[in-house]
């Protein structure tokens, strides 16, 4: 496949002002009539060539000016059109199998519903069109099809006219005011019944809000509108932003490939974040409706009003997105442990991703298939870029300078140097060196060593770049880092600071301490970087019981708990009274955590996890995942023993909150099922009981779920006994069935492969829809089981590959990585990781997707 390359941008040779859409539309047949106004690019290369991309499409008419031609060429798949003037009518005709499209990319049956996704490259499988997001058209579109079997047609912007056939069909056309790009083009055919609100806008607008879903579903709706209000109402009070169309409809989607889409008026979703109610939902699912309502809602200004240029482009709308949806989050909730979270996401996938072959910058400058490049680089540490230019500017400057980015590009596609010079101008700011964060890949090292003399405490800060792909040598780069010092005896800090580093190395003093502070570095994780401040386990237990800033807190917690069980696993050099006193001070900060009164229960809940095997072996250069598991559940069954009456006092306390969406009950459950946790690992026996009662008694899912989580992973006879109960409570909710493929394939239980092997094989399961797909193996990839002796957890996820490679090439791309991963795994597995990789490559036919990420995985 061939390799596009960011530096070979050239504008395009024509435009397209004005698009008319026909559709007749049918499951297994849908015709596409479409007329396109081009006119010649002034600022393009002048050419006579008009290129239509395509993918999969067979013109039935070609018309130029209202003439049918044969005067047009095939190259690839795009159509090629030889035009003599500056501006012309286009009429193509195609036909497409709407009901043949297993890849859900373009226009596809989902249920006996038509729904459309075209981000990035979909449109071109629906009708011949210059598919760039720098080409943008106003749309309007037609659309007739079967009364019965399609009762709601929408599309994007306004409905202008509808009407009844006689023929028992009927018709709705549908216009969009805003030039867009193809990508945000949508359109729904199907039975689907609304939740109905409103909302009134900032300078008094009325605004329809329609959440359309299949019947029977419309009383799990409520979450996503009251999200979608308070985004809407945010992003004015925020960002400045108001929504600008009458309507805005949301459609609900069980066969999607990702969480959702932003098209313009027309929100597609996956029912996954849409619906949910207490008996179905648990508080996660509820926070990810929340965030995904949110992110989608906002793109209407940050990617829909100002798009991307090209798909190198893409972190400027996703990692700005990401930003906006997670500080509406913050507001939302808790901002402590919403920084918290998203912090362990962007560790979990995104460090991993930085540090193995397929790392890239968050502007990608090459790609062979860029639905490839939708990874958490683009978006979470995009996100944490534009969160870093706000730490040093502050919110207040940033706010001016993101006014200035709107205003100066409204309806541009524009690319991520626009943004940061916009950033630059409108907040007063330097940002030439910090640019490199958008050119170099890689998770950057910040060596922190504090040394005290004559009063003066002396921070020495040394950063590394490592290599990355294509990438071996790296400058340093801007890192601002919030940094605060404790007075050990008062507990008690003297204001946090803010320091910038810029060169490879630089010292900052900081005078008035007469005896050696604490180091609380990188609070609120101002950069996303990964520190060594070698701290001792004193200093750790210190900030863990004091630090006022509660990301700190979580880090020292977190680090104490690191740094333990890397020495570990990385050499024995420790003997058994080290290990005794690691896990005694682990022990003891754990104890203080829960007994702690002045913390809130979901605080309390994120300073109880442990770090992740996946965070574990990071620190790593080459990784055995065995001991690592071994160690980190002997250390979690130690805690567990140690801390039993604790635990199972703290569990009944919480099990005396009654439901509700209240913090407070929301961080009882939460801190119950961590309480199991522990546990399960140190007295399974009394933790399958208080499970098994916990399954009983619970009235809302987030307890079920908790309670079947630490049971799947049990041998006991109990465990058999809640899964058929729960599958039985819940057969026919894709959603919860879904919950109970992934709790099973995710378990600690011996024999998980073999669970994963029989539920791949059940009735419920098939790999033509994502989210069950998704349900059983990515949960399965998960350390431990994927990383089983012999490296059959290796075959299932090749064969998982393999085997969807045809279906869905997007879905079945997003399982190499697992498998990439094999240079820092221990020799044995790492040769078997490989050898599935070699199998993969040599299959005939894959597809460019996998073939993009598999030949890079080998690299
Ligand atoms: N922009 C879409 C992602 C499209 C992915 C295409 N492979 C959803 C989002 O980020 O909001
Ligand atoms: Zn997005």
């Amino acid at each position: 496949p061939a390799t596009i390359r960011r530096e070979d941008y050239q504008p395009p040779a024509w435009l397209v002002p004005e698009t008319a859409l026909h559709f007749t539309l049918g499951l297994d047949r849908t015709q596409v009539r479409s007329a396109l106004q081009v006119r010649r690019n002034p600022a393009g290369d002048g050419s006579e060539t008009l290129r239509l991309n395509g993918d999969g499409l067979v013109p039935a008419g070609v018309w130029i000016d209202g003439e049918e031609t044969a005067e047009w060429t095939i190259d690839g798949s795009d159509l090629l059109l030889t035009l003599p003037g500056d501006a012309h009518e286009i009429g193509i005709a195609t036909d497409i199998a709407p009901s043949a499209n297993t890849q859900l990319m373009g226009l596809y049956a989902s249920n006996g519903m038509l729904c459309t996704q075209c981000e990035a490259e979909g449109f071109r499988r629906i009708t011949f069109f210059p598919d760039r997001p720098d080409v943008l058209s106003v749309y309007s579109v037609r659309m007739a099809g079967d009364k019965a079997a399609f009762p709601v047609l929408l599309s994007n912007g306004n409905c202008t006219a509808s009407g009844d056939n006689a023929d028992g069909t009927h018709w709705a056309e549908w216009h969009d005011p805003w030039p867009k790009p193809s990508y945000l083009f949508a359109l729904v055919a199907g039975d689907l019944v609304a939740n109905h609100d409103s909302f009134t806008t900032m300078s008094g607008r009325q605004v329809d809000l329609n959440i359309w879903v299949r019947d029977g579903d419309q009383d799990r709706t409520h979450h996503a509108m009251q999200a979608l209000k308070d985004s809407m109402k945010w992003d004015e009070e925020v960002f400045g932003r108001e929504y600008d169309l009458d309507l805005f409809n949301i459609v609900a989607v069980a066969d999607f490939n990702m969480g959702a889409m932003e098209n313009k008026g027309l929100n597609v979703f996956n029912t996954r974040y849409i619906l949910a109610d207490p008996d179905t939902a648990t508080d996660m699912d509820y926070d990810g409706i929340e965030g995904v309502v949110a992110h989608e809602y906002f793109h209407n200004w940050s990617g829909n009003r100002v798009t991307c240029r090209d798909w190198f482009q893409l972190s400027l709308k996703e990692g700005f997105t990401v930003l906006r949806d997670q500080l509406f989050s913050q507001d939302m909730g808790s901002a402590a442990v919403k920084r918290i979270e998203d912090v362990r996401v962007l560790r979990a996938a995104q460090f991993p991703e930085d540090s193995g072959p397929l790392a890239h910058p968050i502007r990608p400058d090459s790609y062979q298939e860029i639905s490839n490049f939708y990874t958490a680089t683009v978006y979470n540490k995009g996100a944490e870029v534009i969160r870093m230019m706000r730490t040093m500017v502050g919110a207040e400057r940033f706010r001016k300078a993101t006014d200035l980015y709107f205003d100066r590009h409204d309806g541009q596609a524009a690319t991520c140097e626009d943004f940061v010079k916009a950033i630059e101008d409108g907040a007063g700011a330097d940002l030439g060196q910090f640019r490199l964060w958008y050119a170099q890949a890689g998770t950057p090292r910040v060596e922190a060593r504090l040394s005290h003399a004559d009063g003066v405490a002396t921070l020495t800060l040394r950063q590394t770049v490592p290599p990355t792909p294509g990438q071996a040598d790296k400058q340093a780069m801007v890192i601002p880092l919030r940094l605060a010092l404790f007075d050990r005896s008062t507990g008690q800090h003297r204001g946090e600071e803010l320091v910038i580093l810029h060169e490879p190395q630089a010292e900052f003093s900081f005078a008035g301490f007469a005896t050696r502070p604490v180091l609380s570095l990188n609070r609120g994780f101002s950069a996303p970087v990964a520190i060594d401040a070698d701290q001792s386990n004193a200093d750790l237990v210190f900030l863990a019981a004091h630090d006022d800033d509660p990301f700190a807190r979580y880090e020292a917690m977190q680090q104490l708990v690191v740094q333990h069980l890397i020495a570990l696993v990385s050499g024995g050099t420790l003997c058994a009274a080290d290990r005794d006193a690691g896990r005694e001070a682990i022990g003891q900060a754990l104890a203080a955590v829960i007994d702690d009164p002045a913390l809130d229960d979901l605080m309390r809940g994120e300073l109880m996890i442990l770090p992740g095997e996946t965070y574990l072996g990071e620190q790593l250069l080459v990784a055995d995942p065995a001991v690592i598991h071994a160690e980190r559940e002997g250390l979690k069954a130690w805690l567990g023993a140690q801390l039993k009456d604790r635990l199972v006092a703290l569990h009944h306390r919480a099990s005396s909150v009654p439901y509700s969406l209240a913090a407070a009950a929301r961080g009882a459950r939460k801190i119950k099922t961590q309480a199991l946790v522990y546990l399960a690992a140190g007295v399974p026996d009394v933790a399958a009981q208080l499970a098994a009662q916990q399954f009983d008694d619970a009235d809302n899912m987030t307890d079920r779920q908790g309670a079947l989580m630490v049971l799947a992973g049990l041998d006991t006879p109990l465990r058999e006994v809640k899964l058929a109960a729960f599958h039985q409570r819940y057969a026919g909710n894709a959603l919860v069935i879904d919950k109970w493929f992934s709790l099973q394939a995710g378990s600690l239980h011996p024999r998980v492969v073999d669970h994963v092997r029989a539920l791949s094989q059940h009735p419920d399961f098939t790999l033509s829809n994502p989210n069950r797909v998704r349900a059983l193996y990515m949960a399965f990839t998960a350390p431990h089981a994927f990383h089983a002796d012999g490296g059959v957890g290796y075959r299932m996820i090749a064969d998982l590959i393999l085997a969807l490679d045809p279906i869905n090439p997007q879905t079945a791309a997003r399982f190499v990585a697992s498998l990439g991963r094999w240079r820092r795994i221990e020799p044995v597995r790492s040769a078997l990781m490989r050898a599935e990789l070699e199998r993969i490559a040599a299959a005939p036919g894959l597809s460019k997707d996998t073939f993009e990420q598999v030949s890079k995985s080998l690299g």
